[in-house]
């Protein structure tokens, strides 16, 4: 059955930060530094979720998606990174799951995005070796709790954005700058995304998918330099990620100058056999030849509609992503998952996110690929990151002062459209 679902992300809607024993994260201590996030926002309730999921999880029914993904707080179930497993947290995802599974909706969780633990950060977060292998242990104490009634899971959520952001220009949290010195971070998770499959499938999970954000690149020009540049830039932001998953081997990182700290087996580990791979995608990037000491520079793509955020939009390129994907990795490439896909505008009657999807869905299904779902991002307004809560990316309105719910006009767009759809598309 093809999945048309939701995202969502934990620190994103959740709120309820201090409640039912959830230690901090690294966005709790994040947003409450000043001058970190827009307006000083956190995360502390965001759209209470924890509290509302019922109403939530109501309004995917009715706009009859057949799968929902949302993340797992790491935090929520051991709230020090390690250790004393807190049933509290789990119970909320217990819950979830049940009310879901009630309404027909495929549970889909992610057990990682980007809600780190403070306490392992404290350790060195995803610059330590030592995450990768309590990243596999968080997974097997939530498999043991969900696995009867959750059939797929997704290791991590966008690790190139979290190593970008989190540890290479300090924008999200944990908020470090170290620029390609942030490489190891790609290398940990990677390898946390390994050791938590083998503790997945371990407990008897069924599927097991990674969610990359990926990006077509283009070029600036046809010159050498720019060539160049765009094929560094596609090894750092695309194949870093997807190449060890898929084949067992890293890109040539040398235009980097940073080594990554790969031991002899660390590749096996990486490499185990996958049910999908979930792609995020949002634009194509356009870059031209180095500048400012980095091996490439970023251009503006103009002459096409942007989003609220600025992001251009391009459909094609998600048709054009795809099928690059089949291209490079042939049969190693396993059925392919939209994990997230959308855009942010303001306003209820949001006739251009209407546009978005329908360019995009239409775009997907031109493509070459085993294609079996597709998830919007996101179900709720919600906090998005550095930007807090000014950048609206729901179906569903939320008005953050009295957490009221309004469903856009893309709610009842999608709403339509889903019931057009047969079963398995
Ligand atoms: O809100 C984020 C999400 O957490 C990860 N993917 C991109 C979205 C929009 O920026």
């Amino acid at each position: 059955m093809f999945l048309w679902g939701t995202a969502t992300a934990s620190y994103q809607i959740e709120g309820a930060v201090t409640e039912d024993g959830r230690g901090p994260s690294v966005w709790d201590t994040f947003s409450h530094t000043p001058g970190r996030v827009r307006d000083g926002h956190t995360g502390d309730v965001a759209c209470d979720h924890y509290h509302r999921y019922p109403e939530d999880v109501a309004l995917m029914a009715g706009l009859g998606v057949n799968a929902y993904r949302f993340s797992i707080a790491w935090p929520r179930v051991m709230p020090t990174g390690a250790g004393p497993v807190n049933q509290a947290g789990l119970d909320f995802y217990d819950r979830l799951v049940d009310a879901l599974c009630e309404r027909g909706i495929a549970p889909v969780p992610t057990l990682f995005h980007w809600d780190l633990p403070q306490a392992l950060e404290d350790e060195g977060g995803w610059l330590s070796r030592g995450t990768s292998r309590r990243f596999a242990d968080y997974a097997a104490v939530v498999a043991e709790r969900l696995a009867d009634r959750v059939r797929m899971w997704i290791t991590l959520n966008e690790p190139f954005v979290h190593m970008v952001e989190g540890y290479g220009l300090g924008i999200h949290a944990p908020g470090r700058a170290l620029m390609f010195d942030a490489l190891p971070v790609a290398h940990h998770q990677m390898l946390g995304h390994g050791l938590a499959t083998q503790a997945l499938r371990a407990a008897g999970v069924e599927q097991v998918l990674i969610t990359n954000n990926c990006t077509p690149v283009w070029p600036a020009s046809d010159s050498p330099e720019d060539l160049a540049a765009a094929e560094t830039y596609d090894i750092l932001h695309n194949r870093l990620f997807n190449d060890p998953v898929l084949t067992g081997a890293y890109p040539d990182l040398s235009a980097f100058g940073v080594e990554i700290p790969v031991r002899p087996g660390d590749l096996e580990t990486i490499a185990q056999p996958l049910d999908g791979l979930g792609i995020n995608y949002y634009n194509p990037t356009r870059i031209g030849s180095p500048r400012d000491g980095l091996p490439f520079r970023f251009e503006e793509i103009s002459g096409v509609p942007t989003t609220a955020f600025g992001w251009p939009v391009v459909p094609d390129g998600l048709r054009e992503l795809l099928d690059s994907l089949k291209a490079r990795y042939g049969d190693a490439l396993p059925p392919v998952y939209i994990t997230e896909n959308g855009c942010s505008y303001d306003g209820l009657d949001d006739q251009e996110r209407i546009a978005y999807l329908d360019g995009h869905i239409r775009a997907m299904r031109q493509a070459d690929v085993d294609l079996r779902g597709y998830f919007v991002w996101s179900l709720l307004d919600n906090f998005e990151w550095a930007e807090g809560y000014h950048q609206r990316f729901g179906l569903v309105h939320v008005d953050f002062e009295t957490q009221r719910r309004t469903p856009k006009a893309s709610y009842h767009w999608l709403r339509k459209f889903l019931e057009a759809q047969s079963t398995d598309t």
